[in-house]
């Protein structure tokens, strides 16, 4: 499926198409490939001897002793590649390959050929994804309520935000197709067009509602995307933590086109603190990314990717898998406790529906005008937290009837007086 050429700089702003390999990082790359017999004295990277730290051994949480390889230890002090440790990259495509099936995987186009970068959480990917693609004033299609983190990297980028509306079941594609209406696909050639270029969205365990885009949605949105010309940016972290299997497709499945930068995270499954995730996308977009990072972080800490590759290699891709499933049921079941809280204590004042996947229930209080003063000022003094819903939303300075609330955390004992003490207050606000 190799046919549709694909013109990766259309989706690339000024800055990251005046990105240039970094010089000292492009001598070190060198480095690192040729054999022993190299005598370089180019690189800036420091004598190791002098670094103090000899072995690295992990007990793990079921009594058992890791030893990580003093070799991969060695490297893990040293400077090391941009896109991250080369096994922990290949551990990671071949999960990819495995789960997703990209049919871009193994093409002969160079630009659409997927590749991976590791970064620092997938944050960092979404981060540096969007400042390589968004200029002031381009539109951006986005799925809402979204991600506050997300929000957070677009705002000062000025685009023009537009809201895709979502339920349930993830983004609506007819709410997507009445924007694009606006434009003819064609319209996409043309070199200034205000055709939109990017889609973003959450589709497993929505950060905040808990939906989760269909198999049906996902090919519908991805038609519009071939017709359009758009860049899909799948943020995917919650997809091993999926109430229900098999696991929904994913967008990298189905990319036959190179069109589909997709964001994994270690974060709900091995560590958030080690800031590991990864981004899987067409080798000419994902390479802009490197170039950032050369420049940037220079890579994700060796440390971390050491001792998450010995970690994730010690499971073996079965055993990762098995982790995930035993982490889902955790939260499944987290997710049915705090279902039967709200059931208990907040029927008749607020609506939900049944999360799907992730950490969140999206709670709506339709005879409240705006949750923020009410739990930025009210919620405090009863000693209960949740998020008020305008941290989700493109215009936060907007009355907004929603909360978050994470049921990743909470024992069902603190979710009974959570939600009692939740209930309470609404009660006061609404003098009953
Ligand atoms: N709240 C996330 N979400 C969050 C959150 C967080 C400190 C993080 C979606 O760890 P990473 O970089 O792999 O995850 C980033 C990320 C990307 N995309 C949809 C996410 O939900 C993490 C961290 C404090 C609060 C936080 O509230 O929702």
């Amino acid at each position: 499926m190799d046919w549709i050429k694909m013109n990766y700089s259309r989706f690339l702003n000024v800055t990251s198409l005046g990105r240039k390999p970094s010089p000292i990082r492009v001598l070190t790359e060198i480095v690192l490939n040729s054999p022993k017999t190299l005598i370089s004295m180019a690189g800036g990277m420091p004598n190791p001897d002098f670094f103090p730290i000899q072995d690295i051994s992990l007990t793990l949480k079921d009594g058992s002793k890791l030893n990580i390889d003093t070799s991969l230890v060695t490297r893990a002090m040293q400077y090391s590649s941009s896109s991250g440790f080369p096994e922990l990259i290949n551990w990671v495509k071949d999960l990819q390959e495995r789960v997703h099936k990209p049919p871009t995987l193994g093409i002969t186009d160079e630009n659409k050929k997927l590749d991976i970068i590791i970064t620092n959480g997938s944050q960092d990917g979404i981060c540096k994804t969007l400042e390589a693609c968004v200029s002031a004033g381009d539109n951006v299609l986005i799925e809402v309520p979204t991600y506050a983190g997300t929000l957070a990297i677009l705002n000062p980028l000025q685009p023009k935000i537009l809201e895709i509306e979502s339920d349930k079941d993830g983004i609506i594609p007819g709410s997507l197709l009445r924007y694009l209406s606006k434009w003819k696909p064609e319209d996409s050639k043309k070199p200034n067009c205000s055709i939109p270029r990017i889609l973003y969205c959450v589709p497993n365990g929505g950060n905040p509602t808990g939906s989760q885009l269909t198999w049906e949605r996902k090919k519908e949105i991805y038609k519009l995307c071939q017709d359009y010309d758009i860049l899909i940016m799948e943020d995917d972290p919650y997809f091993y933590l999926q109430f229900s299997k098999p696991y929904v497709p994913s967008f990298l499945s189905m990319d036959e086109d190179g069109r589909v930068m997709r964001f994994d995270s270690f974060s709900k499954i091995i560590s958030s603190g080690m800031r590991i995730g990864c981004l899987s996308g067409p080798r000419a977009l994902v390479n802009k990314i490197i170039q950032h990072q050369q420049v940037s972080a220079v890579h994700s800490s060796g440390l971390s990717q050491v001792v998450l590759f010995s970690v994730l290699q010690e499971m073996g891709h079965d055993g990762f898998l098995q982790h995930c499933d035993k982490v889902a049921d955790f939260y499944k079941r987290q997710r049915d406790a705090c279902l039967a809280m709200a059931n208990k204590h907040l029927s008749g004042l607020a609506e939900w529906f049944e999360p799907s996947g992730g950490m969140f229930l999206w709670l709506k209080f339709p005879q409240i005008k705006d949750t923020f003063k009410l739990i930025s000022e009210k919620a405090r003094a009863k000693e209960v937290l949740f998020v008020p819903g305008n941290a989700f939303m493109v215009d936060s300075s907007l009355p907004c009837q929603y909360l978050r609330s994470s049921f990743s955390l909470v024992s069902s004992e603190d979710m009974d007086k959570a939600f009692e003490r939740l209930s309470a207050l609404i009660k006061e606000e609404l003098n009953q």
